[in-house]
């Protein structure tokens, strides 16, 4: 079919002739609103996040009737939040459409956020008339976005002539998904959308962008140099980040593992790359293999705060700053990322395909298992650990604690291993990470590289929308407000989410009293606050559960109707610490530290 003007499909607001009588007499044209449509379709692209507005409400109108699927939310960040992760399931860029100025910057923490992430989305924001926005003469929404969003963008376009669009477009997609992926901003006037050109020129300006994300293979000698280090290891470690999960080299980096006879730890969203109670999966023994490692190799995982910088006591080091004497094989398509916090002795530079599969080749048919010695170590930390966890989940404290509530989801998930988990929070996050195992690559989406709150509810979206299976989103109460309003667009397009709300009345804890005895203290919320409501507001299913028992039903119901639903969970409100698992990270803390 030809993907640019029909006869027939022109609506109003656009510029093509109005009727035969026209188009017999006048040279047919395209508009700005067409070519933007085309070029998105052209190049594959079938869903859009959006919010309405001037100038794009034409485009939100247009791109639907023309078969692209457009969900609308309600705050832009949302929708640019579930761009981000839309890229991150699919490989092709998720697609964020916003109005100008406060549309846009709305939109701009989650183009921050796909950068930070190595996450493939464009942020296509309208803006206001470039004349009157750069002589600051007060225009609508008048704000020079570009300059704002260069900074936080992998790159950043404008476009002023429709025959241009193609270009813009064209090089906006190999900006988000080629390389290290990233999020990459499109400015486009309104004035852009109202342009009409020769249909038949305008045609021939779109671009199909061909191998947007091109392999790159890395260099024989680099795979070499790793394979030796790996080889001459005695306490060797994998580490798997969510640059392996994003791949989607799943069988060959679950062979890698299991030729190579390696333990291995992977990042949060790398778990159920290899399930994570594969025999070999070292995420129980965390703090064992980290500093008894003497060769690690990530996949596809920085050395940054999340992994303590590759350094300090985490991993052997006598103090924060010391090294701990492991020598580093590093994955990762960025050439710049080795060396960035410690020594890295084999960069091995590609796309994670290309390099799995060079080590695998140059593995060989007979490769040794590490030692013995650090196998067994291993394995008897690990079970020592998942023994203690067990006591700690078979217990049912009445109220009900983040451990016997979690314990449940674990049932679930393993029950329905294809399921989307979402998870943001504190102790909701961190609980959830370590007990809810994963079995399958890219199913566990979560607050990612900055620990940021407010992903939920657009993720849930975007994961049931890309991926057509049940999601279920363990929020924390704080965490769930951030996006809370979105349970509405998850009953409009009546998709199959569970919103677990884990209700301790609070951020962290909902004990905290202010001392003079005015006001609430910061970090709680009204005590028993009854969230389910919101999604009863909207058509969708609510339930309060305040047992594991409740909790099962009402997740297990969900999941069976599919319909849109949300459990308050109500969770011991003394049950959490003070930021999680990352309570180190507080100013208090690092000052009685030093
Ligand atoms: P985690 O938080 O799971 O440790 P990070 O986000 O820190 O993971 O790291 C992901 C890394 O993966 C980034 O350094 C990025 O350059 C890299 N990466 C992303 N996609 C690919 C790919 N297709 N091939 C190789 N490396 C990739
Ligand atoms: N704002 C943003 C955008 N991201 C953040 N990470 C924070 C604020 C700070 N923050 C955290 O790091 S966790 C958290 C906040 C506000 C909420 C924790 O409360 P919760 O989880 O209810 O979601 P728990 O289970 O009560 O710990
Ligand atoms: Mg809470």
């Amino acid at each position: 079919m030809d993907l640019a003007t029909k006869p027939g499909t022109a609506t109003p607001g656009g510029d093509a002739p109005k009727t035969a009588g026209d188009v017999s007499r006048q040279p047919q044209e395209i508009d700005g609103f067409q070519l933007v449509i085309d070029a998105l379709k052209l190049n594959g692209i079938d869903t859009i996040y959006a919010l309405p507005g001037i100038p794009i409400t034409d485009l939100t109108r247009r791109s639907q009737a023309e078969g692209i699927r457009v969900l609308a939310f309600r705050h832009e960040q949302n929708a640019g939040y579930a761009a981000s992760i839309a890229g991150f399931l699919t490989q092709k860029p998720g697609i964020c459409l916003t109005v100008s100025a406060p549309g846009f910057l709305n939109g701009l923490n989650a183009l921050a956020h796909a950068t930070v992430n190595c996450f493939p989305m464009i942020l296509i924001s309208g803006s206001s008339e470039r004349e009157i926005v750069d002589l600051q003469q007060g225009d609508y929404e008048e704000m020079d976005q570009l300059a704002i969003a260069k900074p936080v963008a992998k790159a950043a376009y404008r476009v002023l002539h429709a025959d241009d669009i193609g270009v813009g477009i064209a090089r906006a997609i190999r900006a988000a998904v080629s390389g290290r992926p990233g999020g990459v901003y499109l400015d486009l006037p309104a004035k852009l959308f109202a342009q009409s050109i020769d249909a038949e020129a305008g045609r021939k300006t779109l671009i199909k962008v061909v191998d947007p994300a091109p392999k790159q293979i890395p260099a024989p000698e680099a795979v070499k140099r790793a394979l030796d280090l790996l080889k001459s290891a005695k306490r060797p470690l994998i580490v798997l980040g969510k640059g392996a999960a994003y791949a989607q080299a799943d069988a060959d980096i679950k062979t890698l593992v299991e030729k190579s006879g390696i333990p291995y730890l992977p990042m949060s969203m790398a778990k159920g790359l290899v399930p994570d109670t594969h025999e070999q999966c070292a995420s129980a023994a965390r703090s064992f293999v980290l500093p008894g490692a003497d060769v690690v190799m990530l996949i596809g995982a920085r050395l940054n705060w999340l992994l303590s910088h590759g350094k300090g006591k985490t991993w052997g080091g006598k103090s924060a700053k010391d090294w701990g004497g492991q020598k580093f094989i590093q994955v990762d398509i960025s050439p710049q990322e080795a060396d960035s916090n410690v020594r890295i002795d084999a960069p091995v530079v590609g796309d994670i395909g290309s390099c799995v599969s060079a080590l695998l080749a140059g593995m060989g048919g007979s490769w040794a298992k590490p030692p013995a010695e650090w196998l067994s170590a291993v394995i008897e930390k690990k079970e020592s650990n998942v023994a203690k966890m067990a006591e700690t989940l078979a217990k049912n404290p009445s109220p009900m604690n983040f451990h016997s509530a979690l314990n449940v989801v674990r049932d679930i998930i393993k029950a329905n291993p294809e399921a989307i988990l979402v998870n943001e929070g504190a102790n909701a996050l961190d609980f959830t990470r370590s007990i809810v195992d994963m079995y399958k690559p890219r199913k566990r989406i979560d607050v990612g590289t900055w620990g940021i709150m407010g992903v939920g509810m657009g993720y849930c979206v975007a994961a049931a929308v890309t991926t057509k299976q049940q999601v279920i989103a363990v929020e924390g109460d704080s965490a769930f407000g951030f996006s809370g309003m979105e349970v509405e667009t998850i009953c409009r397009y009546n998709l199959p989410v569970c919103v677990v709300v884990m209700n301790n009345n609070g951020v962290y804890k909902g004990t905290d009293v202010d001392p003079t005895g005015r006001d609430p203290a910061p970090t709680v919320f009204v005590k028993g606050a009854r969230y389910e409501k919101l999604m009863e507001a909207f058509g969708g299913v609510g339930v309060v559960a305040a047992t594991p028992a409740e909790l099962r039903s009402a997740i297990e119901e969900a999941i069976r109707s599919g319909k849109p639903t949300l459990i308050n969970a109500v969770i011991d409100e003394n049950a959490g610490t003070e930021s999680g698992r990352i309570t180190s990270l507080n100013p208090a803390a690092a000052k009685k530290k030093s």
